[in-house]
């Protein structure tokens, strides 16, 4: 495929988020035969007309990693994206509203050293994984009622908005995460519900998979990336006021209020 393309569809995207409207999907309105390889070639000219902006990454994040989401969303593949020092909002603090945001608990993952594929374990992630930490994920596909096909959201940069980090940092060999239960509640109302389990059987996981992923591409995880798991439950839309809190055993509370 032209590379003209890839670009006609990154650009299509990034005018999606920067007029803050929803966009149709990729599939429907320039490629219906997108495939996976070009998805993640479009991820990656939109990855990188961020970094020519001047923002730097956090990390990669790992979505759609739970039978939860699979449901949800209809797609049933784990995917990558990268998250943006733009994007991260304290804990406790006020999240722009952009599309239509909807709301993920998530583990996180700081990495204390390299990982590089292929061939790597989830044993191998926790012992190269300096803390665990909870988050909020702030999820805002540009598509139309997030509605989309693997590569619609392989290529929208698997619909990455905002994060907030919790402030509790454990190492991972302090607890097993399998086990961890976290509750995900709006306005004072438990919504969703899981355990670390819900992401791949254990969040380690998904790590895992993600450095395998990026083993392909000749790339790894590097000391230093911040790496969400992808959520353990469904995603709740949130409208502007809305008071989120995710509160994680063991791994204390993240909390955001929806701003305008
Ligand atoms: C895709 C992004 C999913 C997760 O944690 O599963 C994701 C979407 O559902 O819009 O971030
Ligand atoms: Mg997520």
């Amino acid at each position: 495929m032209s590379i003209e393309i890839i670009k006609q569809i990154k650009d299509y995207l990034v005018a999606g988020e920067v007029e803050k409207r929803e966009v149709v999907k990729v599939t429907t309105a320039i490629k219906p035969d997108l495939t996976v390889e070009e998805a993640y070639q479009a991820q990656e000219l939109l990855v990188q007309h961020k970094l020519d902006e001047g923002h730097k990454i956090v990390g990669p994040k790992m979505g759609l990693t739970s039978k939860a989401k699979w449901d949800q969303m209809g797609v049933s593949e784990p995917i990558y994206g990268y998250v943006f020092d733009y994007q991260l909002v304290d804990n406790g603090g006020v999240v722009p509203f952009q599309i239509h945001p909807k709301v993920e608990a998530e583990i996180a993952f700081l990495i204390g050293e390299d990982i590089e594929g292929p061939g790597i374990t989830a044993a191998q992630v926790l012992a190269k994984t300096e803390y665990v930490l909870p988050a909020i994920e702030v999820i805002d596909s540009r598509y139309e009622n997030f509605n989309f096909t693997l590569t619609d959201v392989i290529a929208d940069n698997a619909s990455t908005s905002r994060v907030v980090f919790g402030n509790t940092l454990r190492k991972p060999s302090e607890f097993d995460l399998e086990l961890v239960g976290a509750t995900l509640s709006v306005n004072g109302k438990i919504r969703e519900l899981g355990a670390g389990a819900a992401v791949l059987g254990h969040p380690a996981n998904a790590i895992a998979v993600l450095a395998n992923m990026l083993a392909r591409k000749g790339e790894k995880i590097k000391k230093g990336d911040l790496i969400l798991s992808g959520a353990l439950t469904g995603a709740i839309l949130v409208n502007v006021g809305d008071f989120v809190s995710a509160k994680f055993d063991g791994l204390g509370e993240v909390t955001l209020t929806m701003g305008e």
